[in-house]
């Protein structure tokens, strides 16, 4: 199953009907149809095309949410390009490994961003890719593509800190996308308010295609600022929002009477990408009278499970197995566990990557006998809903994004006068959790203030640790391994 098909229920069966609203540069804001989108999308395959691009080629987007990314998704299907999307908070230590790794022919980007792209690799300014396409053809190009045509590589972290590339493949996001539109029931009545970054794939393989697939309207934000949430809600009317728990934390800030309408109108809030506490399940139902879905994916297997849209939205689990995908609990031994036993979760289904790009080795790693093993903890009860307790990795999630320790520790022992590093999750009422360093130093030789500024040049700014802790020594095991769980606890 190719994506182009399930697309055509709307940008060609729907050509005249309004698809998406954006701010205008300079205020304001405009929309286009389905049909409009369809012809953007056949100009800028054509100007790709024009630009030497072929079946197979790598493009890179860095950039926020605005609708030259749709129109580069869409391009992309018709001429079977592999997308690159990058995460727009990343520094250069993340796009230089991203960038090499993957070797697009370019980085799609815009004028405040070009700057962080490291040198030697091609920048395409959109708005110059967007003019070079008004001025092409609109008729329609598209080369033949099935299930396996991979469509993107999204960078993940590994627990070596390094990222690898997932194989993301037109067939992964056709049962992603087509599983979600049934399951959640989403019609072209519905109207999905889109504040997650398209660059990850919650905004990307979930709303875009969930989006597209039904022929929904969409209302798309540069990215979400708790400040307007009111206003947009209020002005938009979405029948439909998906967001990082955060997300959800911080509209529970909103006045009663105003949740209360935003609750009255909004049929479905799905959260994911992090732990959604039980109490703020709770709180939003109490406050927005709407019972939040939540669901559980990664990047490698796009969604894997979650709570019933028609029957229990259990608080403090991720649910039931999606259609399509088996899931099962195994221990150490990598022996299937009985309902009730704690294990890693492992998945297999049409929605699992194809693997890693160009990493034999780390692919062979994470499947066994065509199952995936994602890392995570959990446990199934006799009734089948499962509850995620943690990850095999001391990966830490802020605010939906995704830390991986090693990768800020490594940096740390760069820097002039640090002997031992390392960084834990920390509890944060909003972001879930925020990364803290503990930093054995010679003081004469330690810089905090340069060590900050380092890391801030290298690295997103949620990987920014909140604090340092200085210690004499990390303890550790007899082995030299480090004991995250005896350090002293974060004063902060
Ligand atoms: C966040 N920041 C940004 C952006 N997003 N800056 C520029 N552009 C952005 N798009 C920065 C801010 O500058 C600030 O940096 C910090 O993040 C927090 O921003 P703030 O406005 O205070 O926001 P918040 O209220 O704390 O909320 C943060 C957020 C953000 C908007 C919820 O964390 C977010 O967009 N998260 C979504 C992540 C996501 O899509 N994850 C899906 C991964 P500073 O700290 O320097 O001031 S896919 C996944 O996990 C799997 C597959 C799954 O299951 O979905
Ligand atoms: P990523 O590498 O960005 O794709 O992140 C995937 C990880 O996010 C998963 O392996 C989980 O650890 C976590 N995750 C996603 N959804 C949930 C959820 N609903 N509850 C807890 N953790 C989640």
């Amino acid at each position: 199953m190719s994506l182009l098909p399930l697309f055509d229920v709307s940008l060609i069966s729907r050509a005249g009907q309004s698809a998406v609203t954006c701010d205008r540069v300079g205020g304001g804001v405009v929309d286009f149809t389905f049909g409009e989108l369809e012809l953007r999308s056949n100009q800028l395959a054509h100007a790709l095309r024009a630009r030497g691009l072929q079946r197979g080629d790598r493009l890179a987007f860095f950039l926020q949410n605005r609708l030259e990314v749709i129109d580069l998704w869409l391009a992309g299907v018709k001429l079977g390009l592999i997308i690159v999307p990058v995460n727009v908070l990343y520094r250069e230590r993340e796009l230089t490994h991203i960038l090499a790794d993957a070797a697009p022919t370019a980085v799609v980007t815009s004028g405040d961003l070009a700057g962080f792209i490291p040198p030697g690799v091609a920048i395409w300014d959109v708005d110059a890719l967007a003019v070079a396409a008004s001025a092409q053809a609109s008729t329609r190009w598209a080369v033949p593509a099935d299930a396996d045509t991979p469509m993107a590589l999204i960078y993940t972290s590994g627990t070596t800190g390094a990222s690898k590339g997932a194989v993301l493949t037109q067939g992964n996001f056709a049962t992603n996308g087509l599983t979600l539109v049934t399951a959640w029931a989403i019609t072209s009545a519905d109207r999905y308010l889109a504040a997650l970054p398209l660059f990850h794939v919650h905004g990307l393989a979930n709303g875009l295609h969930g989006w597209l697939f039904s022929g929904c309207h969409l209302r798309l934000f540069e990215r979400f600022e708790h400040a307007k949430a009111a206003q947009w809600f209020d002005e938009y009317r979405p029948t439909l929002f998906f967001g990082v728990p955060a997300m959800f934390i911080r509209m529970l800030e909103l006045p009663p009477e105003v949740a209360r309408a935003i609750g009255g109108r909004l049929r479905l809030a799905v959260s994911g990408s992090a732990p959604l506490p039980a109490d703020i399940h709770e709180k939003f139902r109490q406050l927005y009278g709407s019972v939040i879905l939540e669901r559980y994916g990664m990047t490698e297997t796009l969604m894997n499970v979650g709570n019933p849209y028609a029957g229990e939205r259990r608080p403090g689990t991720v649910g039931l197995p999606l259609a399509h995908v088996a899931v099962r609990i195994c221990d150490e031994a990598e022996t299937l566990v009985p309902p009730g036993t704690t294990g890693e979760v492992w998945v297999k289904g049409p929605n699992v990557c194809a693997g890693y790009w160009r990493r034999p080795e780390a692919t062979a790693a994470a499947w066994r006998d065509g199952w995936f093993r994602t890392g995570d903890i959990g446990v199934c009860a006799p009734d089948g809903y499962i509850t995620l307790q943690g990850r095999r990795s001391d990966l830490i999630i802020s605010g939906g994004f995704n830390i991986y320790p090693r990768e800020i520790e490594e940096l740390l022992l760069e820097r002039p006068g640090v002997r031992e590093a390392t960084v834990i999750g920390v509890a944060d009422p909003v972001r879930g959790e925020v990364p803290v360093a503990y930093v054995a130093v010679d003081a004469a030789q330690f810089d905090e203030a340069a060590t900050v500024a380092y890391l801030r040049s290298q690295l997103a700014s949620f990987k920014q640790p909140k604090g340092f802790v200085r210690v004499d020594a990390l303890p550790r095991t007899a082995l030299g391994k480090v004991q995250k769980r005896l350090l002293p606890a974060w004063p902060g």
